[in-house]
């Protein structure tokens, strides 16, 4: 796997964590907030909404802001494998953040963000951090067009739901029956509809 955490200190200058022992390469006491955002399927950590979150977020003093690049595992042409991929990314995330959090980030401090199949990532760290850290819970978790494909058929523990973080925004855009590929149904504490005058 060729997956990676980058932490940012400003736009285009990133250090990779080690993400079973981040506190060698970041000193989590610095700053009180973390962001970590990461894409979706058939996307890189470079794409465009996570530069501009990267230009803005390195402006906010109190936050380390963490981008999780994962395109190797993501360019798979089989989707699925991608998604099993996804799981084993996100533990290592969980890992990474309980860290943050042993060494004094409040877990309501944290806000995770992501992509498509990267919201449904996302979803599984958010619910790994709960198991590692005997049931701490994350701040907020924002999906953005969570992948809707498999995860509309799963169960709340398989996919993101409004149990994954103290609160969950989730943003859709593309939502509904295919070719729409976001999640349909509301399953965060709101759920943010984008105006579109496209039928559904
Ligand atoms: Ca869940």
């Amino acid at each position: 796997m060729t997956f990676s955490f980058r932490l940012y200190s400003e736009a285009g200058s990133f250090v990779k964590l080690d993400y079973f022992n981040p506190s060698a390469d970041v000193d989590w006491s610095l700053r009180s907030h973390i962001i970590v955002a990461t894409h979706g399927w058939h996307d890189s950590g470079t794409t465009g909404w996570l530069r501009d979150t990267v230009t803005k977020a390195t402006e906010l003093v109190d936050y380390h802001v963490i981008i999780l690049d994962w395109e190797g595992e993501a360019s798979s042409i089989n989707y699925v494998e991608s998604a099993q991929n996804a799981r084993v990314i996100a533990a290592a995330g969980a890992i990474l953040l309980s860290d943050a959090v042993q060494n004094g980030i409040k877990p309501e401090n944290i806000h995770i963000t992501g992509h498509s199949l990267g919201g449904q990532l996302m979803g599984f760290l958010a619910q790994r951090f709960q198991a590692v850290t005997g049931g701490k819970r994350i701040g907020r978790f924002t999906p953005l067009d969570a992948a809707g494909p498999i995860f509309d058929e799963c169960p709340a523990e398989a996919r993101v739901d409004e149990t994954d973080a103290n609160y969950v925004d989730f943003i859709h855009t593309d939502s509904g029956r295919l070719p729409a590929l976001s999640m349909a149904a509301n399953v965060g504490d709101a759920g943010i509809l984008k105006k579109s005058k496209k039928k559904v």
